[in-house]
C-alpha cells in the first residue's frame, strides 16, 4: 500500500455537496481507503479569474493502485460527477488532481508528480497541511516553507 494525496476543487452546483459527496467515492474506490480528509474551503479562482469561488479540500488516501491506475479512477469519478471538460483552467463541476504519491517524481504525458504546481497554490497547501503539517514535497523542501508565497492568496476555512 501507498500512501497517496489528492486534491479535490469544484465551483459549479452546489460544490460543498459535490466535495463531501467526493470524499465518499474516494472511500469507494478499489483496493484504497480514505485515511484522513482535510477541512474545506472557499478560495479565490486562481489562474482564469472570472468564473465563481472554488471549494477546495485534500484527502489522504492508502491504496494498492499504481499511479496511473489511480489518475484513472480519479477521473472516473469526475465523469459520474458529470464533469464536462471545456476550457483549461475554467468552471469544472469536480475536479481531482493526483498531487503526491509516496515519495515518487514521475514524468509521463499523463502525469507528473508532484503536482507542478501545487507549491504554488493556497488552495492546495492549506488542505495539505491539515493533513500532513511536517510534509516534505520531493524536490521542494517542505511544505510550511511555500506558505509565506500563497499568503496573497484568498482562501476561508469553512
Ligand atoms: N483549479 C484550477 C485552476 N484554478 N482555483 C482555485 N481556487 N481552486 C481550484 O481548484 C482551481 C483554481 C485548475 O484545476
Ligand atoms: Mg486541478
Ligand atoms: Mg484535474
Amino acid at each position: 500500500m501507498a500512501t497517496a494525496y489528492v486534491a479535490l476543487g469544484a465551483n459549479l452546483g452546489d460544490p460543498v455537496a459535490t466535495v463531501e459527496a467526493a470524499f465518499t467515492a474516494l472511500a469507494g474506490l478499489p483496493e484504497t481507503s480514505v485515511a484522513a480528509t482535510s477541512a474545506l474551503y472557499r478560495t479565490a479562482p486562481v489562474g482564469y479569474a472570472d468564473q465563481p469561488e472554488f471549494i477546495n479540500a485534500a484527502a489522504r488516501l492508502e491504496t494498492a493502485l499504481e499511479p496511473e491506475a489511480l489518475l484513472d479512477a480519479l477521473l472516473g469519478i469526475e465523469q459520474a460527477f458529470g464533469r464536462i471538460r471545456a476550457e483549461r483552467n475554467g468552471p469544472r463541476t469536480l475536479d481531482l488532481d493526483v498531487l503526491l504519491y509516496a515519495d515518487r517524481v514521475l514524468a509521463t504525458p499523463r502525469l507528473t508528480l508532484p503536482h507542478p504546481r501545487l507549491h504554488l497554490r493556497a488552495f492546495v497547501l492549506y488542505p495539505l497541511a491539515d493533513l500532513a503539517p511536517d510534509l516534505v514535497i520531493p524536490g521542494r523542501g517542505t511544505l510550511a516553507a511555500w506558505l509565506p508565497a500563497v499568503a496573497n492568496q484568498d482562501i476561508v476555512r469553512l
